[in-house]
């Protein structure tokens, strides 16, 4: 490692930067400046080995990933940062001398929520794993000076609050304002002849200054750093002041315009397509930008262009980036001067895609008015790339228009973007298995059939080192106890568990931290809900995206159910159960905003019904993100992952709960299946329609909801209490939209499209299996060590390395500090 402080250093450090940043002794100082002055400590540490690690890029001369994503979701950093260097042990002494806990300093970090859910926080772990593996990449992102808005809980409803995650100097990014790049908007394109040559000229465009920020990725104790690029967009104002004229002040208060709205604000859509124009422009603009500088930085040591992709990849996370694909042409074309087919050589060679889902309603196609007027040039050179593709289906398929309406990327008034990300690229990628199968074989078969070459599967995973190492200090510490600290850079290690499995003291101390972190969410919960929960109750834990196909309203009607059964039913017994739920809904999709109502007000009057003796507690965590994500996947027993089968392409949560022990409820959806893979499926609850099933209903029909209604006359008592004021006696209305939904077709002719009642009899069913199998202490502390003892698979270590090994094939990196 290159400096390593001691803890006196440390403290000094701290001291002198609380001095310089603040004119404070440390006794004076408040626990947000120590956080600031602990992270200028750190950042000093991080600077050399940052250097070092673009110093030893540019000596080997390697081949450089560009992981483009519109969301970066990478939660803090500090005790990341310091786990990663080796510090901890001193940071942590260091400051408690100086009276402050490590845990409260690391607490007045802001929660960098440049992202979503599962898309954004793939991004990150992958990010985090590339700099531990030691290959050379780049994120790439926009700085969004509105991150994921809070969440607040009022009266039950969710209420969007702005986060500013800016509000105070954010103390690890670094402006390099050397490497900024214009980036032009609207305005039309003017063609001229030049030497027998049409040359493009763009004209009367509206433009802003894209500027770069740096965040430092440490690598695992390794020395290397790469960093995550984001763009800030900044006004270009280069006209006089004594010499404008009404037009050109007009020009710059709209770049000013321009250039604020920008990057104000994340899109807090999850696997949906709104179709601004604002996220348009927010795409072209982090694309050019980075795409722009990845080309001068290739130019700086290589003459010949078209070679770009023997030292460049450029990875497009979903459909977002996928302006990629025509800006690299234009730059090829109109800058580098190559011709058509050699700027499309490079650029399929250069470019990548991953899919990360099938759900109709998330797919981008923008309408060609908005994209042309937007992006004019690019518009040109998509319909040059649509018609060449054109002419090979029909090249394919001579006679078949039905495949030329079902592949051309230009469509119906429409740029199809995924297709052109299909077409653009050398590879396609799914992001499970049973994802990757479904996209070959139903959403995009045509483009597998035309060209299967490019498809493959990579299963997504999580770094181990923010969601066990740093979110479970407990456990991390004992798995290392019992089979030393491998697993924290090959988490296949981990397996090595599987010979405490029939130990039962190693299983009791297993059940026992647990519990530790069981106490430890409760008191989370008091603190932020005013819930008293018992520990010693199931923590049964649903946390994610507000989504429909995610099921959380099957959740939630089964509580009900469960709740009438102790109310109603003398014989029924149940094993204390703690509902535990977490999920922001985007803020403008109401009938998830509804769900999360409904949950609230079911909790309102569980949690208040001394009748049920607290058999079931239900509770609502406000502001579900990765710091308190952290505390609650440490914390749980039983980990939801109830979608509909065929709709979840992957999931990451799966994956951080079974790390930690968490056993899985799940459908045979996205990774659940590779997850029962290697645990067995013996060791999981599983239930519901298999994705095949889903897919033929949705097909040939054949389900009818209301039959189970009719039928079934414990579903019908929940269902009737939706619209009965059970829940809410305030309005008994409130939550006949839902009970619509369950029980009536939708403008598309289905009713319960995400198969609700279907499932939950099975669904039930799989929860009287853990309420038993919870009672057998020793069976289920064996289970759930099996869980985190099986877990090697999804390491994004793993998924990593598959990239690097199919698709982008870099070179591992040693980084050397002088002692
Ligand atoms: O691949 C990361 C993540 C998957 O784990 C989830 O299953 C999937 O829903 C999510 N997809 C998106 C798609 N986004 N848009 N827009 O977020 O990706």
């Amino acid at each position: 490692m290159n400096k390593r402080l001691s803890k006196s250093e440390f403290k000094a450090a701290i001291e002198s930067n609380i001095k310089t940043l603040y004119r404070k002794t440390i006794d004076e100082a408040t626990v947000d400046q120590v956080f600031q002055a602990v992270s200028y400590a750190v950042k000093d540490i991080i600077i050399d080995e940052w250097i070092a690690t673009h110093d030893e890029y540019e000596k080997q001369d390697v081949k450089v990933l560009y992981y483009m994503s519109m969301e970066f979701l990478i939660g803090r950093t500090l005790g990341n940062n310091i786990i990663n260097i080796g510090a901890i042990k001193e940071v942590r002494e260091a400051l408690s001398e100086l009276g402050f806990d490590l845990n409260a300093v690391e607490d007045k970090e802001p929660d960098p929520a440049l992202g979503n859910g599962g898309l954004g926080r793939l991004a990150a772990c992958f990010l985090d794993s590339l700099a531990t593996l030691g290959y050379p990449a780049y994120g790439c992102g926009i700085r969004y000076r509105y991150g994921m808005f809070k969440q607040k809980i009022e009266k039950g409803y969710q209420v969007e609050v702005p986060d500013e995650w800016l509000k105070n100097p954010y103390p690890f990014e670094m402006k390099r304002p050397e490497y900024a790049y214009e980036v032009k908007f609207g305005g039309n394109v003017r063609v001229e002849k030049k030497d027998g040559k049409d040359v493009f000229i763009h004209e009367n465009y509206n433009s802003v200054r894209a500027v770069p920020y740096d965040l430092p990725i440490l690598g695992y104790k390794n020395n290397v750093v790469n960093s995550l690029r984001i763009w800030d967009a900044e006004a270009i104002t280069n006209f006089s002041l004594e010499h404008f004229d009404r037009g050109e002040y007009q020009m710059a208060v709209e770049q000013e315009n321009l250039a604020r709205t920008i990057v104000e604000v994340l899109y807090p859509n999850d696997n949906h397509y709104a179709g601004k124009e604002l996220r348009l422009k927010q795409q072209y603009f982090f694309i050019s930008a980075s795409i722009q500088r990845a080309i001068a930085r290739y130019k700086e040591k290589h003459n010949d262009i078209k070679k770009l992709h023997e030292k460049v990849v450029f990875q497009m996370n979903d459909t977002h980036p996928t302006v990629a694909v025509p800006e690299l042409m234009r730059i090829l074309l109109d800058e580098e001067g190559l011709n058509w087919d050699d700027a499309w050589a490079v650029t399929t060679k250069t470019c990548a895609y991953t899919n990360h889902t099938i759900m109709s309603e998330a797919l981008e196609k923008w309408p060609i008015d908005l994209f042309s007027r937007l992006l004019p040039r690019i518009y040109q050179i998509v319909e040059e790339i649509n018609r060449r593709f054109v002419e090979s289906i029909k090249k394919a398929y001579p006679g078949n228009e039905e495949k030329v309406a079902d592949m051309a990327i230009l469509y119906n008034n429409q740029v199809r973007m995924a297709y052109m990300a299909i077409v653009g690229s050398f590879s396609v990628n799914g992001v499970a298995r049973l994802h990757t199968e479904i996209l070959k074989k139903q959403e995009l078969k045509d483009f597998y059939l035309m060209m299967p070459e490019k498809f493959n599967n990579k299963t997504n995973g999580i770094t181990q080192r923010r969601f066990l190492l740093h979110a479970n200090e407990l456990l991390a510490d004992w798995v290392s106890k019992k089979i030393g600290s491998d697993w924290i850079c090959n988490l296949s290690a981990i397996s090595k568990l599987k010979d405490y499995l029939d130990d039962e003291k190693a299983a009791m101390e297993f059940m026992d931290i647990k519990h530790r972190n069981k106490v430890r969410l409760a008191a989370y919960i008091k603190e932020h809900n005013n819930i008293e929960v018992d520990p010693d109750s199931i923590f049964d834990i649903q946390v994610k995206r507000l989504h429909e196909y995610k099921r959380q309203l099957l959740n939630i009607l089964h509580v009900m159910y469960l709740y009438n059964k102790l109310k109603d039913d003398d014989g029924f017994d149940m094993y204390p159960r703690t509902f535990i739920f977490g999920a922001k809904a985007a803020a403008g999709y109401r009938r998830a905003k509804l769900t999360i109502k409904l949950i609230n007000s079911v909790a309102d009057v569980i949690n208040n019904d001394s009748s049920i003796n607290g058999k079931i507690k239900v509770v609502f965590i406000e502001d579900y993100k990765v710091s308190n994500a952290e505390i609650i996947f440490a914390a749980a027993d039983v980990s939801e992952q109830i979608s509909t089968a065929s709709k979840e392409a992957s999931g990451t949560g799966n994956m951080k709960f079974m790390l930690n022990g968490a056993i899985t409820l799940g459908t045979m959806d996205g990774a659940n299946v590779e997850i029962v893979e290697e645990v067995g499926k013996d060791n999981a609850f599983i239930f519901g329609l298999s994705s095949d099933e889903v897919i033929k209903y949705e097909k040939d029909g054949g389900y009818d909801p209301l039959e189970i209604f009719n039928k079934d006359s414990e579903i019908r008592k929940v269902l009737m209490q939706l619209t009965n004021g059970y829940f809410s006696a305030e309005n008994p209305g409130m939550f006949k939209e839902i009970y619509d939904s369950l029980l009536y077709p939708d403008e598309g002719g289905r009713a319960d499209i995400y198969f609700i009642l279907k499932d939950f009899n099975s669904y039930a069913q799989a929860h009287e299996r853990i309420d038993k199998a919870y009672q057998n202490k020793k069976a289920w502390a064996r289970m759930a060590l099996l869980q985190t003892a099986s877990c090697g698979k999804f390491s994004s270590d793993r998924t990593i390395e598959e990239y690097v090994r199919d698709i982008w094939h870099l070179k591992k990196v040693e980084v050397k500090m002088p002692k």
